[in-house]
């Protein structure tokens, strides 16, 4: 870790481009006298006390290049918890690419994605959680999700981890001072109580977990596949859905070949709509590379709509939708029934038990039917955000927390087994080492690596 500590690394915090400001942001022990050394103001950043801002020019050698604003933070109360200073700048691309040079000349390193962010739980500024919160808000697809995300930095996740853990040591403790005193006979620990505790544990995985998919959603948003059989209405459908006319429409079967997505908003959650191609057996190449495209796309979906032409018939995609239910069962499917314009629809119905229970009938074409689809949706997002309020759960924290729920399993049949402690205390534990890893407590370079590749520069 000691090449940390010495290094100085910087990197531009705002994305190049056309704007008012720049934000370049320099972090470690000697960021102050290598920002000195382009900096003439009326003060030094190295004599400037924290949470002070210093005005003056930034020099690449005798060139003025810029008027700057420094902000100073020193350590360790600053984001990384090294000395930090952020240098605001004009925006524009060519500005902070001759700041950034010009630190590097005088002694800084670029920094890697999420490198200051790493610094931060490095230093004990942040726990993991709160790390990959920083992630999440950056990349939130919605506002629902990005308020989760906040409070997840604010130390959401990491207070209720914080209490399963110290529970959980609470219980190791006792157990193993029972054994230090196991021959005479002792009993620390009252036997309901603890299978109390660790039933409670065991129930916080379990509804942890369970959040694991509403996470998803609000991270990255609700999923709509579009699918059905040729010409049944489907881009006509996406592009009422999304309110413009995107997909190419036709009466020829086989018109969507690639598929097609947009994102719209519902209730501050996006939602991801995905035009496919029509599925029916075909020898058209292109036309089955979008038909292996659109199953590819159907399994990452939450919601399938199977779009049917009711005008053939209102079984007609039965057969379909029976197979899309089977192969996705993970999904919700609603069966759409589609250009009721076109029929009479109402008569078409009576006395139709072969039909699904999750059905919606709509005129894709006249708009019928559409808002009500749409609430629909919007229903089955909010249902997932409403479930939330401060944990965005990954697949990272979901595998240990898994790993948690089984040893503490374990742990309780041991404890109902009457078996003796050694037993139940090493599966207590592993569930505290597995909780480490969730926060951080335990870590190894390959982690944080994984972890902070998904950054951006800068963060
Ligand atoms: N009357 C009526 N016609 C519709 C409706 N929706 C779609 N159509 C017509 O049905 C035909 C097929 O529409 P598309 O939206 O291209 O169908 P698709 O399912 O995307 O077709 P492929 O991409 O070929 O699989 C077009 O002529 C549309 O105008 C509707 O609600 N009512
Ligand atoms: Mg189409």
């Amino acid at each position: 870790m000691s090449e940390f500590i010495h290094d100085v690394i910087c990197a531009p915090a705002t994305p190049s481009g056309l704007s008012g400001l720049a934000v370049i942001r320099v972090s470690g022990r000697d960021a102050f006298s290598i920002v000195d050394s382009c900096f003439r103001g009326k003060a030094k950043i190295a004599s400037a006390d924290s949470h002070t801002i210093l005005y003056g020019k930034f020099f690449v050698g005798d060139t003025m290049i810029d008027t700057v604003t420094v902000s100073v933070f020193r350590a360790p109360n600053s984001y990384t918890g090294e000395n930090v200073a952020e240098i605001g700048c004009h925006g524009g691309s060519v500005i902070s690419d001759l700041i950034v040079q010009a630190l590097i000349t005088a002694g800084c390193r670029f920094a890697g994605p999420g490198e200051f962010t790493k610094r931060a739980f490095l230093n004990g500024k942040l726990d993991l959680t709160q790390a990959e919160a920083v992630a999440d808000i950056i990349h939130a697809s919605s506002r629902a999700g990005s308020l989760v995300a906040a409070r997840q930095i604010a130390g959401g996740f990491t207070v209720r981890v914080a209490k399963l853990r110290s529970d959980l040591l609470d219980v190791c403790a006792l157990l193993e001072a029972e054994l230090d005193f196991a021959h005479e006979d002792i009993e620390f620990i009252d036997k309901s109580r603890m299978l109390h505790l660790l039933t409670d544990a065991r129930n916080f995985c379990t509804e942890t977990l369970e959040l694991h998919h509403s996470a998803n959603i609000l991270r990255d948003g609700l999923y709509v596949g579009i699918a059905g059989y040729p010409n049944a209405g489907k881009s006509t459908l996406f592009n009422a859905l999304i309110g413009k006319h995107r997909a190419i429409v036709s009466d020829i079967p086989g018109t969507t070949r690639d598929y097609i997505e947009e994102t719209t908003h519902i209730g501050g959650i996006a939602i991801k709509y995905f035009d496919t191609a029509g599925i029916r057996e075909s020898d058209d190449i292109i036309e089955i590379e979008g038909i292996k495209l659109a199953e590819a796309i159907m399994r990452q979906c939450n919601v399938l709509l199977i779009v049917n032409d009711v005008t053939v018939s209102p079984e007609y995609s039965l057969p379909l939708f029976n197979k899309i239910s089977e192969m996705y069962s993970g999904s919700e499917i609603i069966y759409v029934q589609n250009k009721i314009d076109a029929a009479d629809y109402s008569s078409l119905k009576e006395n139709n038990d072969l039909l699904p229970e999750k059905i919606i009938a709509v005129s894709a074409r006249s708009g019928e039917g559409i808002a009500e689809l749409r609430k629909l949706l919007a229903d089955i997002a909010s249902d997932a955000a409403g479930r939330f309020n401060d944990i965005l759960l990954n697949r990272r924290h979901a595998s240990h927390l898994q790993n948690v729920a089984e040893r503490l399993d374990n742990a309780i049949r041991t404890t109902e087994e009457n078996m003796s402690n050694e037993f139940i205390a090493l599966d207590v534990r592993a569930a505290i080492y597995e909780l480490g890893m969730i926060t951080g407590q335990v870590w190894s370079e390959e982690i944080l690596n994984q972890i902070f590749e998904r950054f951006c520069i800068g963060k």
